[in-house]
């Protein structure tokens, strides 16, 4: 596997290129333009600067982690095509830094979702909570609570600017289904597949955080029959999966060593991270270690061991640890996602010398 670490850049992260030269394993940045709201052009210079700062430390630049589509490509307006013609410019340009893994999801409104932030675990760290009870009310009440709660970060997809538009959206949103949203997915795959194969770019979707639908909005990529619909909707070796463990495991019926290795040939990057779940449905963050939670992640590596998987992984979400909540981006400190790499890294190296003694 390909070690990979998501960086938010340069003046937006407070984790450094040279933190995490320092953590063994690590080949690749993750990388985006944060700054980019869904639609907007992404201009080459701009691209070429950040993919410089990340070459000049030795790291590849192989996987953007995401160009967000745009709501009315989800919702299937016909402005969708003004804005796919921007997604296939954009794919086109960034063939040319080396990139060959786009992560994107097709969520509607909100990306990822939790309720707390920073939410105390009993080892007195903290990490991102999830209240199923609370998050089936107003999602305007959910918004205030999670803006307060987010300091001078917010999550991916829960930015002001779109908030302040969240009547319009839920408004636009009226009418989508799930078998529409899965047409109009459908829609945006076919157009950019002749590209991806010309550019030799690959499309890895992101699952559905947490893996069912939030406030009456529907949500598509979610356990292994939803997987299988997708892969079959649009047969291309380039449109596949970002596998994340913690996203699909928030739903204790999802089987996930057995999905990986169903659909491994089309996993193009892994997120491999752990979540606690509860009996009434909550869940909550907790340490790579797969003890520690309700996924086992050694027998997810172990899925991807015995399959020769080369493709690209990151330590997803971690806990704030030693203080760290002061000024981290929630989820996304530095100690816990290290700690993360070694426990990938220490299951991963292990089965390795098993399989080569044992060839011997
Ligand atoms: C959360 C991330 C997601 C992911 C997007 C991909 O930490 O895994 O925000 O980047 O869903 O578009």
């Amino acid at each position: 596997m390909n070690m990979t670490w998501r960086w938010y850049g340069q003046d937006n992260d407070q984790v450094t290129l040279d933190h995490i030269r320092q953590i063994p394993g690590v080949m690749g940045i993750v990388w985006s333009l944060h700054h980019k709201v869904a639609g907007e052009v992404w201009k080459m210079e701009e691209i070429q600067e950040t993919a410089d700062q990340i070459t000049a430390k030795g790291f590849s630049t192989a996987v953007v982690e995401s160009v967000n589509v745009h709501d009315d490509i989800k919702i299937g307006l016909p402005s969708r095509d003004h804005y796919i013609d921007i997604y296939i410019d954009t794919i086109r340009k960034l063939s040319q830094v080396g990139v060959k893994v786009i992560c994107y999801n097709f969520m509607p409104i909100f990306d990822w979702t939790r309720t707390e932030l920073y939410k105390e675990l009993p080892d007195g760290s903290n990490a991102l909570f999830y209240e199923k009870a609370a998050i089936q009310d107003n999602p305007r009440d959910m918004v205030e609570r999670i803006l307060q709660g987010a300091g001078s970060f917010t999550m991916p997809g829960w930015e002001p600017e779109r908030l302040a538009r969240l009547d319009e959206l839920f408004a636009a949103y009226e009418g989508v289904t799930e078998e529409k949203l899965f047409e109009n997915l459908k829609y945006f795959l076919q157009r950019l597949m002749p590209v991806c194969e010309e550019v030799d770019i690959r499309m890895a979707i992101h699952p559905d955080d947490p893996a069912w639908p939030i406030f009456g909005l529907p949500r598509i990529i979610r356990s292994r029959d939803t997987i299988r619909r997708f892969l079959d909707m649009v047969d291309s070796p380039y449109s596949g999966l970002t596998f994340c463990t913690g996203s699909l495991g928030t739903n204790p019926e999802n089987d996930l060593p057995a999905m990986i290795r169903e659909f491994h040939e089309r996993i193009y990057f892994a997120h491999i991270r752990n979540v606690k779940v509860f009996d009434n449905g909550d869940f909550i963050e907790v340490s790579h270690r797969g003890r520690d939670g309700s996924v086992d992640i050694a027998e997810v590596v172990k899925a991807y061991h015995e399959n020769g998987y080369t493709g690209y992984v990151r330590p997803d979400h971690g806990r704030h640890l030693w203080g760290e909540e002061k000024n981290c981006r929630p989820g996304y400190g530095l100690y816990d996602r290290a700690l993360g790499v070694m426990y990938l890294l220490g299951v991963w190296d292990s089965l390795e010398n098993v399989r080569m003694h044992s060839s011997t």
